[in-house]
């Protein structure tokens, strides 16, 4: 709706959240790191690395056993969010991992089964939301561990099949989404990248219809849809599909001089495309808040919001470096946001 563009247009800065089982090994498997330097840790299960045991990923799904976070508490989460000038907050529900960080129906891959067993995502709806934060939820279509999933256009009648069962899957999902957590207000959408997905544009625009009629209000990301020709997220006669351009780790300042006028959302990481934690931070060129500054105010002069991303620990920590610069960027917003 309207009511709700504004307030996304109001945003100005937001705070992205990494958080899976990707972080227990934090970019590394026996102190060795799985590309030397930085990486998207968040990718560990299919980039495995020079330390990886044999059966790898088996190995690391069933790191959910490991999952306790002891110092989780999403009160100081929001706490940080809020002093440090964040107006909305996108939290990982599913990343391509599948495993999902609340107890849904749909598949045992869930929060349920860890040691922590609490639902993660209804924390950080409600801590979020308590204090004026808005709440989007990313979610990766793509799962790399779901045998129905498919990289390719469905072409047999026996991978249609299976193919629309996850389509259904998906959909089951985002209607609990929705359902369980009322007070969320958008969606951030991830892994329709794939042949699969692009094809399947009569089921995406039917499930897009659906989600906002039972959700009034809900804001969805550009990438929700990938149109058929050619031009990722404009539809034939380039109508910007979903409500919003989603963009990640823009270079900025770059020529996104196009955006203006748009609405979109540029998310970024601090340490050069690395969203889930990483242990390890040195030896690469980490963004300071001074750069960060830069590229919030650029985004602010064409009108788009800009989002910082943290990638917390197995614990539920963040890293010390991004607590600093949470810190430095809310004493500056104080003054200038
Ligand atoms: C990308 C993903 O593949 C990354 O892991 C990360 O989540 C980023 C925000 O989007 O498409």
């Amino acid at each position: 709706t309207d009511e709700a563009m504004v307030a996304f247009r109001n945003y100005g800065l937001g705070q992205f959240i990494h958080w899976g089982l990707y972080a227990i090994p934090g970019n590394e498997w026996e102190g060795v790191s799985a590309r030397g330097g930085a990486a998207a840790s968040e990718w560990i299960r299919s980039w495995r690395g020079p330390s990886a045991p044999k059966d790898w990923v088996n190995t690391y799904d069933n790191l959910y056993k490991q999952f306790n976070p002891k110092d989780f508490d999403a009160k100081r989460w929001a706490k940080q969010a809020k002093d440090m000038g964040a107006k909305y907050v996108i939290f990982t529900t599913k990343h391509h991992d599948g495993f999902a960080m609340w107890p849904t129906k749909y598949s045992p891959y869930n929060i349920s089964k860890t040691p922590y067993k609490k639902d993660i995502v209804k924390e950080v709806v409600d801590a979020y939301t308590a204090v004026g934060i808005d709440v989007y939820l990313y979610f990766s279509v793509l799962e790399w561990n779901n045998p129905d999933y498919m990289g390719k256009e469905p072409k047999t009648e026996e991978e249609k099949k299976k193919f629309d069962k996850f389509l259904k899957y998906t959909r089951n999902q985002l209607l609990e989404l929705m359902t369980n957590y009322p007070k969320m207000k958008g969606f951030w959408f991830d892994g329709t990248w794939d042949q699969s997905w692009i094809k399947s544009y009569d089921f995406t625009y039917n499930l897009e219809k659906e989600l906002r009629e039972k959700h009034p209000g809900l804001i969805i990301g550009s990438r929700f849809r990938n149109d058929e020709f050619g031009k990722r997220h404009f539809d034939s006669n380039g109508q910007m599909l979903g409500d919003y351009e989603q963009g990640w780790e823009r270079k900025l300042p770059g020529d996104i001089t196009w955006l203006e006028g748009r609405d979109w959302d540029c998310v970024m990481t601090i340490p050069p495309n690395g969203w889930g934690y990483m242990k390890d931070w040195s030896g690469i060129y980490t963004k300071t808040t001074d750069d960060i500054i830069d590229m919030l105010t650029y985004s602010a002069s064409l009108s788009g919001n800009f989002v910082l991303n943290f990638g917390p620990d197995g614990q539920g920590n963040m890293h010390p470096e991004e607590d600093k610069i949470a810190k430095e960027l809310g004493e500056w917003m104080k003054i200038n946001g």
